[in-house]
């Protein structure tokens, strides 16, 4: 029973992270693009498949860089000197991700325009926070969305948005702010830790669609996990063919 003044929540948001839940991004994108800046500015190491998903612990390209930098001896000394370099790479990285991405390497994960559209139909608004640049987010979503994609989104919230990267809540109170809503009447969708960390401490219920990098992965504080946005799931007694808005208005309202 609830009291006159304990309403139950209304959904009013989806917020999708973008790297790994929209699409396979970082092992078929940013990796490779990753390879692509080693190769064309001289630097002598490459970062295969298994070493890239641990270095998925560092939020942030730039970050991720430096961070394996400070293990590699063949990296530069000084911290400026690899600074220096990490932007350079960086930089470079993301020219080749966006030529990748527009040469259609990478596309949508499953049940996500599905989703989305489903979304947009009932009226609750479709928002995007990605600790990834705008840039990056530009190239996969022209391509996958139009010219005009923005206007299917009422916020859009990049790493220019958020001093701070995920785990760190920032970019989703950013996001409850822009879209003028309590993280009561929010669903998050994430696929990693880092992301449903940052979700979760901005007091938003989680749904996580594990990466390919996460699978065997534990998110404790996911309010659900499931394989895939397009796989049958069960929640208490009910049953649900696949991750729908029906499903998603449940987890508001648990
Ligand atoms: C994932 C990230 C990003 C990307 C690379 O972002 O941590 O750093 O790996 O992008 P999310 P940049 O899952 O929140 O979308 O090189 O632009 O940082
Ligand atoms: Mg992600």
């Amino acid at each position: 029973m609830f009291g006159e003044e304990q309403q139950l929540a209304q959904l009013r948001a989806v917020i999708w992270d973008v790297d790994g839940t929209i699409a396979e991004t970082e092992r078929d994108g940013h990796r490779v693009a990753f390879n692509r800046a080693f190769e064309a500015l001289g630097v002598a190491w490459r970062w295969d498949e298994g070493l890239y998903g641990r270095l998925l612990e560092v939020s942030g390209g730039y970050e991720r860089l430096l961070h394996d930098m400070a293990q590699r001896p063949l990296a530069p000394s000084s911290p400026a000197a690899r600074e220096a370099l990490a932007r350079r790479v960086h930089a470079r990285k993301n020219i080749e991700y966006v030529e990748l991405v527009a040469a259609g390497g990478i596309g949508l994960r499953e049940g996500v325009r599905r989703l989305m559209d489903e979304c947009r139909a009932a009226g609750v608004l479709v928002a995007i926070a990605t600790t990834t640049g705008r840039a990056n987010v530009e190239s996969l979503f022209a391509r996958e969305f139009g010219g005009n994609w923005e206007l299917g989104f009422a916020a859009v919230l990049c790493a220019e948005d958020a001093p701070v990267k995920k785990p760190d809540p920032s970019i989703y109170i950013e996001a409850l702010r822009r879209l003028g809503i309590s993280a009561a009447e929010a669903v998050a969708i994430e696929d990693s830790p880092n992301g449903l960390k940052a979700a979760h401490q901005a007091g938003i219920r989680t749904l996580v669609t594990p990466s390919a990098y996460f699978l065997g992965e534990a998110f404790p504080e996911a309010a659900l996990q499931v394989p895939g946005l397009d796989a049958r799931v069960r929640v208490g007694a009910s049953e649900f063919e696949r991750c729908d808005l029906a499903l998603l208005r449940t987890l508001v309202q648990p």
